[in-house]
């Protein structure tokens, strides 16, 4: 069954692989699953076409024959339990795995995404000054505790699975700010997701449409 999935006519990022499309992309490799790519602008996004795949008017989106899923976490989620290669076979390292995604999404992503908000937006905000460092402390605790979990691991337990692809993917997010170098068992741990050749084939696919290049191979 054909799987197609939603990503920005045009990224805000220009082609940086943030967009979390790129996270559905790596999955999708990471299992070697073809799938189609339906781009989205803007406005569309908020008509009722796509508002009927995604009630939030965001991308991604993921459908295959009569399924229709938005959210992340729950599409990466459904790759990995439909194929091999994301989720280890033994239940508790597949618990682990799991408990990974959802510590990604629900305890590192937010202040991370809270920094972003806080630059982005609120750059120009009289208080946004004295407001930044108060941010930037937040996401160096949570990176300080992860850190100290990953020690010199290669993954974060065993074998690289969807809690990796989302940290990593997640983390990726912080590049720019120079916060993750800080860390540098970190640094080399997304140094390593974006060596993999299936976070290569996502990246390209989805820098070929921002740049406007067609991927290689
Ligand atoms: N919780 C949802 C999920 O995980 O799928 C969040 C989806 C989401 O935030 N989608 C964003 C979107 O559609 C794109 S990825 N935004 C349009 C809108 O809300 O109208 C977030 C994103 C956007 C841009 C950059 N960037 O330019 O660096 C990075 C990440």
């Amino acid at each position: 069954m054909t799987i197609t999935i939603t990503a920005f006519e045009r990224s805000p990022d220009g082609g940086k692989g943030l967009a979390r499309d790129t996270r559905v992309r790596w999955a999708l490799e990471e299992v070697g699953q073809p799938y189609e790519v339906r781009l989205v602008s803007f406005g569309a996004m908020k008509e009722p076409a796509h508002l009927a795949l995604h009630p939030f008017g965001q991308i991604p989106t993921y459908e295959e024959g009569e399924l229709a899923l938005f959210e992340t976490g729950s599409i990466v989620f459904h790759i990995a339990e439909h194929h091999s290669g994301l989720l280890p076979d033994d239940a508790n390292a597949r618990a682990r795995a799991i408990t990974w995604m959802f510590a990604a999404l629900s305890t590192v992503e937010p202040p991370i995404l809270e920094l972003a908000t806080a630059r982005l937006l609120e750059g120009d905000k009289p208080w946004s000054e004295e407001r930044l460092p108060l941010v930037e402390d937040r996401v160096r605790s949570r990176l300080k505790q992860l850190s100290a979990r990953l020690g010199d691991a290669d993954w974060l337990d065993g074998a690289f699975s969807a809690g990796d692809l989302m940290m990593v993917s997640v983390l990726l997010r912080l590049r720019a700010s120079g916060i993750l170098d800080e860390f540098p068992n970190l640094a080399a741990y997304v140094a390593r997701g974006e060596a993999r050749t299936a976070y290569k084939r996502a990246f390209a696919a989805q820098l070929a449409i921002n740049a406007g290049t067609p991927p290689a191979g």
